[in-house]
């Protein structure tokens, strides 16, 4: 029977083309962590999770991830009959609780494994994908308004992209939403500007902010309020005609129904770190689709690895009507890819090859990764 023989985890850091302003940090360099399996039928494969700034964002930080994986799970994954990823993935879901950044990358190892096994591609894996092409926006968070401008003109004469979204909720209020507003008019009517809040407003806050941008013609308004205030969310999505998405306060199928139950928001964004998996995340996109919202494929800002893991799943999805916002190795300044993800005509191609479809560059992950 094909069992697990080696899993690595590898800490890469790798600087950012620019500063990324958020509301709860500045990032200048990302850290992927990157799982390596090796199998005895000599099939090896990769897995990846990230978060943003350490522990700014998330309750894992690479650092928990790496050692979480090398001291709890691998001796398990290394014990397991058989390497079946759903086997393996029910093994470690029954001995560790939460961990879902790390689940995910192990995850990912599992099914790319598995894809080139059975000469698949990930999206025929969870049952046939509907979308050979995903639309990817760029999000400008430059914390500058006309060097924002000029990225966002520079990516549309690219055909890279055509959609947009701002990172505000450092700034006063009007400071932020005049910021948003000039960047709509200055790309004009056709080009669509959606803004971040990354939990920064309380609700009297979120009310003024979302009026203002409505007003302003932001299509798009992400996690206004803290991750556990559903009942302000849902109160605001009700209020306003802009639609809000739930972001940071949706941690896989089961926040899902509970959030669609109540109404909490118009849009969900999926998201496979977040989510806790490949599973999990398709599982919380047929849970959101069911629900009547509309898709939005998230990112924890992955490289290529988990960015190709994550356009796998939402290629899946029947609708995305907001996009995707899988630009995350276009943010790094290193290529980790003997052959880069293909970015075209404003999307992102899903790679066709078995398994995640990728060749990462195991020599230059060799010079990059942490020691
Ligand atoms: C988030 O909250 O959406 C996604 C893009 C980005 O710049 O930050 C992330 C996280
Ligand atoms: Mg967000």
């Amino acid at each position: 029977m094909n069992k697990i023989d080696s899993i690595d985890t590898l800490l890469v850091d790798i600087p950012t083309i620019r500063t990324h302003k958020l509301s709860m940090t500045t990032m200048s360099v990302q850290t992927l962590v990157l799982v390596r399996m090796r199998f005895s039928d000599g099939i090896e494969s990769w897995g990846e999770a990230t978060t943003i700034g350490g522990l700014n964002y998330g309750e894992e930080s690479p650092e928990s991830i790496k050692t979480n994986i090398d001291r709890y799970f691998t001796p398990l994954l290394l014990n397991a009959r058989s390497a079946n990823p759903a086997q393996a993935m029910q093994l470690l879901n029954h001995s560790i609780r939460g961990n879902r950044f790390a689940k995910c990358a192990v995850e990912t190892a599992l099914l790319d494994a598995e894809g080139q096994r059975l000469g698949l591609p990930l999206s025929e894996l969870l049952g046939g994908r509907l979308h050979d092409s995903l639309p990817v926006l760029w999000v400008l968070a430059s914390g500058d308004t006309a060097k924002d401008i000029a990225e966002a003109e520079k990516m549309i004469e690219a055909r890279r992209h055509n959609i947009f979204k701002l990172k505000i909720g450092l700034r006063p209020i009007e400071e932020d939403v005049a910021h948003a507003v000039a960047v709509k008019k200055a790309l004009g009517s056709n080009i669509s500007i959606r803004v971040d809040v990354n939990q920064a407003w309380n609700e009297q806050q979120a009310e003024k902010g979302i009026a203002m941008l409505q007003d302003g013609g932001i299509d798009l308004v992400e996690q206004p309020v803290a991750a556990h205030n559903r009942a302000a969310l849902a109160r605001l999505s009700a209020r306003f005609s802009t639609a809000v998405m739930a972001d940071e306060t949706l941690c896989g199928p089961y926040d899902v129904l509970t959030l669609a139950t109540a109404h909490t928001a118009d849009v969900f964004s999926i998201k496979i770190n977040q989510s806790g998996g490949i599973t999990a995340a398709k599982l919380a996109g047929q849970v959101a689709d069911l629900s009547g919202a509309a898709l939005y494929g998230g990112t924890m800002l992955e490289g290529a690895v988990g960015t190709a893991a994550s356009a796998h799943v939402f290629s899946t999805f029947p609708h995305i009507e907001f996009g995707t916002e899988l630009f995350g190795p276009l943010l790094l300044t290193e290529e980790i890819l003997s052959e880069p993800l293909i970015y075209r005509d404003f999307r992102l191609q899903v790679p066709n090859a078995p398994g995640l479809g990728i060749k990462p560059d195991t020599e230059k992950i060799e010079t990059l990764k942490r020691a």
